[in-house]
C-alpha cells in the first residue's frame, strides 16, 4: 500500500474535547485514524501531546507531508515507521497516524484490521453500570466504576446479559432515587447520586433479578481508580463506606477485601495508589480468585509491567497510554509470558472509531472494557458482535 494522501486535523471526541485525527488516502480509499483520551489518567501514561493541539497538528503535519510515496505492506512497516518517529509526535499524533494505517493496510491485504495481529478469539465485554470519581465530575461516587460481565462463552448472550443488568439498574434507580433523571457519565455508566456503598448494593440487586430470571452467571466488578483520590499518604472518602472517612494503606487493602466479599466482587481494578504496587500484591494474595487488575499501575507500558507484574493477575491495555502499536504488542506478548489475563479497554474521552474491539480480538485478550451506552461505545460493542 502507498501513502498518496495523508493529513492530520482536529476533531472532537465523545467528552467534547479536541485530539487529533489522520485522514489517509490510498489506492483502496480513504482512512481514518484517531486517539481517544482519559479523565482519570496514570502518571506512568505518556501525554497526548506535547504543546498546544494547534501547534502539535501544524507541525504533524509538516511530517506527514514527508510520508506521501512511502509504501506500507504489513504491521512491521507501521512498527518501522512509528520507530522513525520524533519523540514528540508520541501520544496522540503517533496513535492516530498508526490507527489509519491499520486500517489502510488491512484494507489493501483484504483482511480485518484484528487478522493482522493474529487469533480470533470470543471476547468477552466488561461494562459499566454507574460511574463515580472524576468521571461523575466528582458528584457521584468516590469509586470511579461499578462494572458488570458474564461468564459465558457466547459474546452475544454476554452483552445481552450485560444490557439487561444495565436496564435494571436503571429502573432500580429509578424507584429508590428522587434525584435521578437518566443522567450518564462520559462512558454510559449511570450518575447515581447514591453513595458508594448503596451504589455497589444496587447492582448486585439488578444482577441478582436478571440471575434469577435468565440463570446466567454474572458477575460484578470495580474500578476504584484509587490514585484519584490518594492524598498524602490518606484515601480520602467524601462518602466513607464503612463508617471511616479517612483510610492508610492498610485499612484501604482491608476495606477492598471486605467490599469484595460482601458483594462477591470479581473484577478489582486499581484498589490501591498507582505507586503502590506491594498493596496491589496484598489484595492479590488474599482475593486471588477474582481478577485484579492494573491500569494506572501499568499504564500499558512493558518496561513498568516488567516491574509490577507480581502483584496483579490481569491487566488493561489502553494504546493511548504508550501511544505506539508495537509497544502495545510487547506490552500483550509480556503479559502473556507472565500470565495475566488482558482487558483492552476505552477511554473516558473515546472516539468513534471501533478500532479497540479489533485488537482485543487480535491481541486474544478475555475481555473488552468498553461502555454499553453512547455510540461511541456502542461502535465497540456492535463491531464485537460482528466479530463473534
Ligand atoms: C479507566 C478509564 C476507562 P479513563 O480508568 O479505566 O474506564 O478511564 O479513560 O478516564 O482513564
Ligand atoms: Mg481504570
Amino acid at each position: 500500500m502507498e501513502i498518496k494522501e495523508i493529513k492530520a486535523l482536529k476533531i472532537l471526541n465523545a467528552n467534547s474535547n479536541f485530539t487529533v485525527e489522520v485522514v489517509l488516502n490510498t489506492e483502496k480509499g480513504r482512512f481514518r485514524g484517531s486517539s481517544p483520551a482519559g479523565e482519570s489518567n496514570s502518571k506512568y501514561e505518556v501525554n497526548q501531546f506535547s504543546r498546544s493541539i494547534d501547534d502539535e497538528i501544524a507541525s504533524f503535519n509538516a511530517h506527514l507531508k514527508k510520508l506521501v510515496g512511502t509504501k506500507i505492506n504489513g504491521l512491521e512497516d507501521i512498527f518501522a515507521l512509528e520507530k522513525s518517529l520524533p519523540e514528540e509526535f508520541i501520544g496522540g499524533p503517533s496513535l492516530s497516524l498508526s490507527y489509519a494505517l491499520l486500517y489502510g493496510v488491512s484494507a489493501d491485504l483484504n483482511k480485518e484490521p484484528y487478522e493482522l495481529f493474529g487469533k480470533k478469539n470470543n471476547v468477552m465485554p466488561v461494562c459499566k453500570m454507574i460511574g463515580g470519581g472524576l468521571h461523575a465530575s466528582g458528584l457521584g461516587m468516590d469509586i470511579q466504576e461499578i462494572l458488570v460481565t458474564t461468564i459465558t462463552n457466547n459474546n452475544l448472550e454476554s452483552i445481552n446479559g450485560t444490557l439487561r443488568v444495565y436496564k435494571r439498574v436503571k429502573e432500580l434507580l429509578e424507584d429508590k432515587t428522587d434525584s435521578f433523571i437518566g443522567g450518564v457519565d462520559p462512558e454510559g455508566g449511570f450518575i447515581s447520586g447514591l453513595d458508594n456503598y448503596e451504589s455497589i448494593k444496587l447492582v448486585r440487586e439488578a444482577a441478582e433479578d436478571v440471575i434469577k430470571e435468565n440463570s446466567m452467571d454474572i458477575r460484578l466488578g470495580l474500578d476504584f481508580a484509587a490514585s484519584t483520590f490518594y492524598k498524602d499518604g490518606k484515601y480520602r472518602y467524601k462518602r466513607p463506606i464503612y463508617g471511616k472517612k479517612e483510610l492508610d494503606r492498610g485499612e484501604q487493602i482491608d476495606l477492598t477485601k471486605k467490599i469484595a466479599d460482601e458483594f462477591d466482587i470479581f473484577y478489582i481494578e486499581d484498589p490501591v495508589d498507582e505507586t503502590l504496587a506491594e498493596d496491589y500484591g496484598e489484595v492479590l494474595k488474599s482475593l486471588g480468585g477474582s481478577l485484579i487488575v492494573g491500569d494506572d499501575l501499568t499504564a500499558t507500558t512493558p518496561e513498568r509491567l516488567e516491574k509490577v507484574h507480581g502483584s496483579i493477575n490481569a491487566t488493561l491495555i489502553k494504546p493511548n497510554q504508550v501511544g505506539l502499536m508495537y509497544k502495545v504488542k510487547e506490552y500483550s506478548e509480556l503479559a502473556d509470558r507472565f500470565k495475566i489475563d488482558k482487558v483492552v479497554s476505552h477511554r473516558s474521552e473515546e472516539t468513534s472509531i471501533p478500532i479497540i474491539a479489533d485488537l482485543a480480538v487480535g491481541l486474544n485478550a478475555k475481555y473488552l472494557k468498553v461502555g454499553i451506552n453512547r455510540g461511541e461505545r456502542i461502535e465497540k460493542i456492535n463491531r464485537l458482535i460482528e466479530l463473534n
